[in-house]
C-alpha cells in the first residue's frame, strides 16, 4: 500500500510549478489539513524543502539529494517492489547483505540499496568499484516461482530493463554486450550480477545485483577501468538524480518481471535482440575449455547466446566472455 506521504509527493510532483491547495490534498487523500501539515513537515525533516503559502498551498521547490529508504519510497510507484528497502551508506557488498536478508525470510521484493560498496563484486569474483555516492549500487531480492534452470533469463530481463530506463527516461543510446554489460558510447556503464540459492527442481531465492555508474567524472572512474566504462554523466553531459533513477528502475523492473511471469520469455528475448551490441558480427567466445571464432546471431528462448560456428552450426552457449577480434573489450 502507497504511503499517505508517497501519495503528498506524487500530488505536489503531478503539478510543479503551481500551488496545491491544503484542502485540495485534504480531499484527494481523505485526511486532515493537520495531518497534511505533520506530513510536510516530516518531508522537510527528510530533505525536501516545499514551500507552504497561505491561501495558495504547497509546492516542492527542491527534492532531497540524498538516497535513504524514504527517499526512495516516496513517490515510488510500484505494487510490491521497494516495499522494503534497506538502505547502508556503506556496506562491504549489497549481495552479502541481500544473501543475509533471505537466510532470514525476508520478503520477495526486498531491495537493498547503498551509497558506496568497499568489496563490490562481479562475476567470476571479479571487483566491482562502487565509488561513494556516484551510482547505484543496489540488490533486489526475489523469489520466483521458475525452475532454476531458467534464472539466467532474469540476467537478460535486467539488461532490458536498465536499457529501457536509460533510453526512456535519459533519451540515451543503450546497447547489452551479452550476457549482462550495459553500454554507452561502447563503454561499460552499469553491469549486472544474478545469485541463487537452489534445489534441483525450485529456486529458494534469487539476488539480482544492479550497479550502474552515474555522476562519475572521468577521475572517478579507477585507473584500470577507465578506458572500457564509463558514466551517465560523463556520456549525458548532467548530473542525474539517483534516487528518481533507482525509482524508475525499480517501476520498469516490476512491470517486465509480471510480464515475464505471465507471459513468459519471448517478448523480453525480442526487445534483448533489439539493444543487443554487435549482432551479426564476428566475435571471439571464451568459455571455461577454450577460445573460439563465430557470429553471433542473438539469444535463445532460455537466455543462451546463439552464436553461428565456421562450420555454419548455430551452438547455444550458457556461460563465458564475448570480445572482437583485435579489440580490447
Ligand atoms: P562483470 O564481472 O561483468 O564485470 C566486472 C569487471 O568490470 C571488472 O573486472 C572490471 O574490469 C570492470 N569494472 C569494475 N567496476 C566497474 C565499474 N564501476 N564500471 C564499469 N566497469 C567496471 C558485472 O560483473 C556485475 C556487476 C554487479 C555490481 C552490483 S553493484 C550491487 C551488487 N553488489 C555487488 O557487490 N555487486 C552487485
Amino acid at each position: 500500500m502507497e504511503s499517505t506521504r508517497s501519495k503528498i509527493i506524487n500530488l505536489l510532483s503531478t503539478k510543479q510549478d503551481t500551488y496545491i491547495s491544503g484542502q485540495e490534498i485534504s480531499n484527494q487523500l481523505n485526511i486532515s489539513r493537520s495531518a497534511i501539515w505533520k506530513h510536510i513537515k516530516e518531508l522537510e525533516k527528510a530533505g525536501f524543502i516545499i514551500e507552504g503559502i497561505r491561501n495558495k498551498g504547497y509546492r516542492i521547490v527542491q527534492s532531497p539529494n540524498n538516497v535513504s529508504e524514504n527517499t526512495v519510497q516516496w513517490g515510488l510507484n510500484t505494487k510490491w517492489l521497494g516495499k522494503s528497502i534497506i538502505h547502508k551508506e556503506s556496506t562491504t557488498s549489497t549481495q552479502h547483505l541481500a544473501h543475509q536478508l533471505a537466510s532470514e525470510d525476508k520478503e520477495h521484493g526486498t531491495v537493498v540499496i547503498a551509497d558506496e560498496q568497499t568489496q563490490g563484486k562481479g562475476r567470476l569474483s571479479r571487483d566491482w568499484y562502487s565509488a561513494k555516492d556516484k551510482g547505484i549500487w543496489m540488490s533486489i531480492l526475489l523469489r520466483p516461482t521458475i525452475p532454476p534452470y531458467l534464472a539466467p533469463q532474469l540476467t537478460l530481463l535486467t539488461a532490458t530493463v536498465l536499457a529501457d530506463v536509460l533510453k526512456e527516461s535519459l533519451n540515451l543510446v543503450p546497447k547489452i554486450k551479452w550476457p549482462n554489460d550495459i553500454l554507452l558510447d561502447n563503454k561499460k556503464v552499469s553491469g549486472i550480477l544474478t545469485e541463487m540459492q537452489a534445489e534441483q527442481d525450485r529456486i529458494d531465492y534469487v539476488v539480482i545485483g544492479i550497479g550502474m555508474n552515474v555522476n562519475h567524472e572521468q577521475q572517478d572512474l579507477l585507473a584500470n577501468i577507465q578506458s572500457k566504462a564509463t558514466s551517465l554523466k560523463l556520456v549525458s553531459g548532467k548530473s542525474i538524480d539517483i534516487t528518481e533513477l533507482i525509482q524508475k528502475i525499480l517501476e520498469y523492473f516490476e512491470a517486465a518481471y509480471e510480464e515475464f511471469m505471465n507471459n513468459g520469455f519471448s517478448n523480453i528475448k525480442e526487445k534483448w535482440e533489439s539493444y543487443g551490441y554487435r549482432l551479426g558480427e564476428s566475435i571471439s567466445i571464451t568459455t571455461y575449455h577454450d577460445v573460439q571464432k563465430a557470429v553471433l546471431v542473438g539469444i535463445d528462448e532460455d537466455g543462451a547466446l546463439l552464436a553461428k560456428f565456421k562450420d555454419d552450426e548455430i551452438k547455444k552457449i550458457y556461460s563465458g566472455e564475448i570480445d572482437w577480434f583485435g579489440n580490447e573489450n
